[in-house]
């Protein structure tokens, strides 16, 4: 026996789209799944689902899988079959995934880390030249830093954004880009005629997009280096299993698909785990006291990266409680039944409610909403990832995960280490509240710190 999927009556022709709050839809799925439960169904194209244990379900790469549609589909216009964009079992990601996962790899990201070092080091010292007493627009700088250092380690470019405020062209057609995909996502498709405008400013945002990175794939082929980066690995290397080589349109796909997919969520995860750190002063002395004891004053190395546990509690918490990509896809590849109970047509829609399941008081307890980094610490972690498979998901699930984790979280580590062993931070307003700003990703709305150099440093 089967039931169907509960959920709010909506209108006929709009559904409910319009009870979906506009600034942060995410709010409204959040709120829907306190009245409504572990899932429910919208008159929109995905049914948000928020249990540990259904979640657990749909990430089970035999019997669903990740859709391109919504923002995704419009994203794709752009970066066509690149790793993020793809339709399941297109060659192309074959070929990207297989030739590009050893380039994620460890070894080769312990080799970026002198670059992702310069880059922090520069965040470093404009926040200190800046001084004590001006307010720092956290998920602005947290974005050019990852920005720099995405095109730094993946392609050797350099955008040098911390000192312009005037953004690059290719930082701009990307936001815009990006901003539209969503928009383009919401639009009913009958009403796009009306927005010609929006439209070929869309298509022209995707030409500077694809004009830049056809500019750095041909300066490198004129002037070969010895670089071991992402840009060589996919220009030299063959899937070993076809031995194919990637076009220059899949690699041009790629290179831009890492600075969409990559610079966002390490920012919104940067910017968030110094909002918590702020809102939590025992937490904050408990790593900051960690980068004095295991780094001291001297400079950071790549060595020390494995050795900040408490850092790397710190970020999976924050992720936890604010995972950057709050909402995965997946559908159904069969009709199918999940909780031993809702049926469940092929090809049906879900959102993965990340930012709720994250909260689930069967795995978390009566602490789920509070941000406790010590239940992150190794032991614990690998513990509650074992007991409730699927229950922490910010990097995705399956062969579609997120394949520049290690790269991401490197930098975090760093970013992080390199701040609280120089600075000593503080709300600039006090009495500062959480808001989330969402786009494809989320990040912390209107958050200002000051940076205050610590005793004795320079
Ligand atoms: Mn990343 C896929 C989260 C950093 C490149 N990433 C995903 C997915 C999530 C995700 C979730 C799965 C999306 C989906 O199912 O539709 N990623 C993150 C987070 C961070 C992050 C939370 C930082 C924190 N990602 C990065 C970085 C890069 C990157 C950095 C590149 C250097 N991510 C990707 C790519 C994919 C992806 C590429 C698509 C992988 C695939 O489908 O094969």
């Amino acid at each position: 026996h089967t039931i169907p999927i509960p959920g709010p009556p909506g209108l006929p022709l709009v559904g409910n789209a319009l009870a979906i709050d506009k600034e942060l839809p995410l709010r409204t799925f959040q709120d829907f799944a306190e009245e409504y439960g572990e899932i429910y169904r919208l008159n929109l194209p995905a049914g948000p689902t928020s249990s540990q244990a259904l979640i657990h379900e749909l990430c089970d790469d035999k019997r669903f899988r990740k859709p391109v549609a919504a923002a995704l589909a419009e994203i794709r216009n752009g970066v066509h079959d690149g790793l993020f964009t793809a339709r399941e079992e297109e060659t192309n990601w074959g070929i990207a995934h297989r030739v590009l996962m050893p380039a994620f790899g460890p070894a080769s990201i312990q080799g970026m880390f002198t670059e992702m070092h310069e880059i922090a080091s520069q965040l470093a010292l404009k926040w200190a030249r800046h001084g004590s007493d001006a307010p720092i627009m956290v998920s602005e700088d947290f974005t050019r830093l990852t920005l720099d250092t995405l095109a730094l380690c993946t392609m050797n470019f350099r955008f040098n954004s911390y000192y312009h405020d005037e953004l690059h062209p290719f930082i701009n057609a990307m936001g815009d880009f990006l901003t539209e995909s969503g928009s383009r996502a919401m639009r009913p498709a009958l009403t796009s005629v009306f927005y010609h405008q929006a439209n070929r400013k869309y298509w022209e945002d995707i030409e500077v997009l694809r004009q830049t990175a056809q500019g750095v794939l041909e300066t490198r082929r004129k002037h070969p280096t010895g670089r071991k980066d992402l840009l060589s690995a996919m220009l030299d290397g063959a899937d070993p299993k076809t031995g194919q080589k990637l076009s220059d349109s899949s690699i041009i796909d790629n290179l831009i698909t890492f600075l969409i997919a990559g610079h966002e969520t390490t920012s919104g995860l940067l910017s968030f785990a110094f909002y918590q750190l702020i809102k939590h002063p025992d937490a904050y002395r408990k790593a900051q006291a960690e980068v004095d004891n295991v780094i001291g004053k001297g400079t950071i190395r790549v060595e020390h990266m494995n050795k900040l546990p408490y850092i790397a509690a710190v970020l999976r918490e924050t992720l936890r409680l604010c995972p950057t990509i709050p909402i995965v896809a997946r559908s159904a590849k069969e009709d199918e039944v999940i909780g031993g109970k809702y049926f469940v047509e092929k090809d049906q829609r879900f959102a993965l409610l990340l930012a709720q399941s994250h909260l689930d008081p069967a795995v978390y307890g009566e602490t789920a909403k509070e941000f406790v980094p010590e239940r992150m610490l190794d032991e614990n972690f690998d513990r509650l990832m074992k007991e409730y498979p699927d229950c922490w998901k910010p990097f995705g699930t399956g062969v579609r995960a997120c394949i520049g984790r290690p790269f991401a979280w490197q930098e975090a580590v760093l970013v992080m280490a390199v701040l609280l062993q120089n600075f000593d931070f503080v709300l600039d307003d006090p009495s500062y509240e959480l808001h989330y700003k969402q786009t494809l990703t989320i990040k912390p709305k209107d958050f200002y710190m000051r940076a205050i150099l610590r005793d004795g440093q320079t």
